[in-house]
């Protein structure tokens, strides 16, 4: 389904622990709050789980019952080095079209640029629809 409170359908291009903050919600600035999320993405859509799903084979990345604590959409988002807007190492910036901004950020540097990787091509995609 689309609805924000749905787990999206679509295939999973990525998922993982990151370490997230918001820094803005429609155009206003947030304090931040960095926390640690399950973040999936699919579809058009960037979905964030308090807490990774549970090790079942069968569990799959959205178990019955796990709902997502929010969720963007990603058509004509911006993807940026968050660099100036932190000082911790390999962060990523992304802002959506209704001025939603958050950091996505890791330890490892490998496992951002996977992310950073698979969050162009989709931005990508969706351009050329
Ligand atoms: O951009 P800032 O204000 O330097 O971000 C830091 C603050 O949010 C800080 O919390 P306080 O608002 O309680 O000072 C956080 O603990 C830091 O993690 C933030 O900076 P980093 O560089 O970690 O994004």
């Amino acid at each position: 389904g689309t609805r924000p409170d749905s787990p999206p359908s679509q295939e999973v291009e990525q998922s993982g622990l990151l370490n997230v903050t918001r820094i803005a919600q429609g155009g206003r600035k947030l304090r931040k709050s960095w926390a640690p999320a399950w973040v999936v993405l699919a579809g058009n859509s960037l979905v964030f789980y308090r807490e990774p799903p549970p090790p079942a084979p069968s569990a799959g990345w959205a178990p019955a019952g796990s709902r997502p604590e929010s969720s963007v959409d990603l058509r004509g988002a911006a993807l940026s080095h968050g660099r100036h807007l932190s000082s911790r190492r390999n962060v990523l910036h992304i802002r959506t079209v209704p001025g939603h901004e958050f950091l996505l950020q890791s330890d490892q540097e490998s496992e951002l640029r996977a992310w950073r990787r698979a969050l162009r091509a989709v931005i990508e995609r969706l351009e050329r629809e």
